[in-house]
C-alpha cells in the first residue's frame, strides 16, 4: 500500500507518451507485466513542485472503451489507480482526430492536463495551434511540448503544479 500520487500518461499509440515519461523521470524505470495480462506498464518517479508522483506509462489507447488487452490494462489503470494528474498526451499534427479521446477522459471525471505533442513538426507544416483558447474551450490546462528536445516540459510542468495545487 502507497500513499504516494500518481500521474498516468495516456494516448495513442506513437504519439510520444514514452519520451515524455523519461523526460519527466529520471533513469530509475522499473517495467513489469500488468497483474494478469502480458502488458508491459513502465512506472517511476518525478518531482513536480514540491510533490513527488510515481508516473506511469501507460500502453496506448484509441478509446476509452477498450477493445485491444493494452486499451484495456490502460482503462484499467485509470479506474483502479485512481491518479491525482492524467496527461493525454496527443499529436499536435492530428488534433482533430486526437480530441475524441480528450472529450471522454474529461466526461469520466478524470483530472486531465493535455500534452499537445509534437509541435516542432505541427509547425513545419504550418499549423499554429491558439494554445490560451484551446485551454479555455476545453477548460482544462493545455502545454505544447516538443518530447524528442524537452521543448515546453518545464511549462507543462507548471500546468501540472498549479493544477495538483488547485484541487
Ligand atoms: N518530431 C517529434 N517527434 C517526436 C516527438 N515526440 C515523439 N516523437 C517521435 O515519435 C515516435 C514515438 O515516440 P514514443 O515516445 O516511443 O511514443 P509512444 O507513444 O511511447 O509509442 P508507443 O509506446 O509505441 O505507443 C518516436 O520516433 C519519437 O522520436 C516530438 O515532440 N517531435
Ligand atoms: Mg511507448
Amino acid at each position: 500500500m502507497s500513499f504516494i500520487k500518481k500521474i498516468a500518461i495516456v494516448g495513442s499509440p506513437n504519439v510520444g507518451k514514452s519520451l515524455l515519461f523519461n523526460r519527466l523521470t529520471g533513469i530509475y524505470a522499473v517495467v513489469s507485466n500488468y497483474p494478469g495480462t502480458t502488458v508491459d506498464v513502465t512506472r517511476g518517479k518525478a518531482k513536480i513542485g514540491e510533490e513527488e508522483y510515481e508516473v506511469i506509462d501507460t500502453p496506448g489507447m484509441y478509446s476509452l472503451l477498450p477493445i485491444t488487452e493494452e486499451e484495456r490494462v490502460a482503462r484499467k489503470i485509470l479506474r483502479e489507480e485512481k491518479p491525482s494528474v492524467v496527461i493525454h498526451i496527443i499529436d499536435a499534427k492530428n488534433l482533430e482526430r486526437m480530441l475524441p479521446l480528450t472529450f471522454q477522459l474529461i466526461e469520466a471525471g478524470l483530472p486531465v492536463v493535455l500534452a499537445l505533442n509534437i509541435i516542432d513538426e505541427a509547425e513545419k507544416i504550418g499549423l499554429a495551434i491558439d494554445l490560451p483558447l484551446l485551454e479555455k474551450e476545453l477548460k482544462i490546462p493545455v502545454a505544447g511540448t516538443v518530447s524528442t528536445t524537452g521543448r515546453g516540459i518545464d511549462a507543462l510542468k507548471g500546468r501540472i503544479k498549479e493544477y495538483a495545487r488547485s484541487r
